[in-house]
């Protein structure tokens, strides 16, 4: 009976370590999926999303989807400042300390956007 019992025992012990890694391997963290990357896409004179919130050490991509030149430029013009981007030209920034970051399209200043860096 002894035995029969360790047996029980063991045979539990092992079930409940699958049932665990098989837990583990369907719940891929959220962050690892994405890549710590982002986009924002330029389309009909809006930047979408036009506030992103991401977390520090973040590569953003922003991607002229429309047809004609935008650009991307930091408020302080200094941190950022992307040229001319043609239809499917893209800009990258990778923003590694927190805060707000505003920025606009130089070529039409009343398109604005941000990002929250966490
Ligand atoms: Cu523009």
């Amino acid at each position: 009976m002894k035995l029969a019992l360790k047996i029980a025992v063991v045979v539990c012990v092992m079930a409940m370590l699958l049932a665990i890694s098989v837990a583990t391997v369907a719940d891929p963290s959220p962050q690892k999926a994405t890549g710590n990357a982002s986009h924002v896409k330029i389309d009909n004179f809006t930047f979408t999303p036009n506030e992103l919130i991401v977390p520090a050490g973040t590569t953003v991509q922003w991607v002229n989807s429309d047809d004609i030149p935008h650009t991307v430029v930091s408020d302080d013009k200094t941190t950022f400042k992307s040229k001319a981007l043609d239809t499917d030209d893209n800009f990258s920034f990778t923003f590694s300390k927190s805060g707000t970051y505003s920025y606009f399209c130089s070529i039409h200043p009343k398109m604005t956007g941000k990002v929250s860096v966490q």
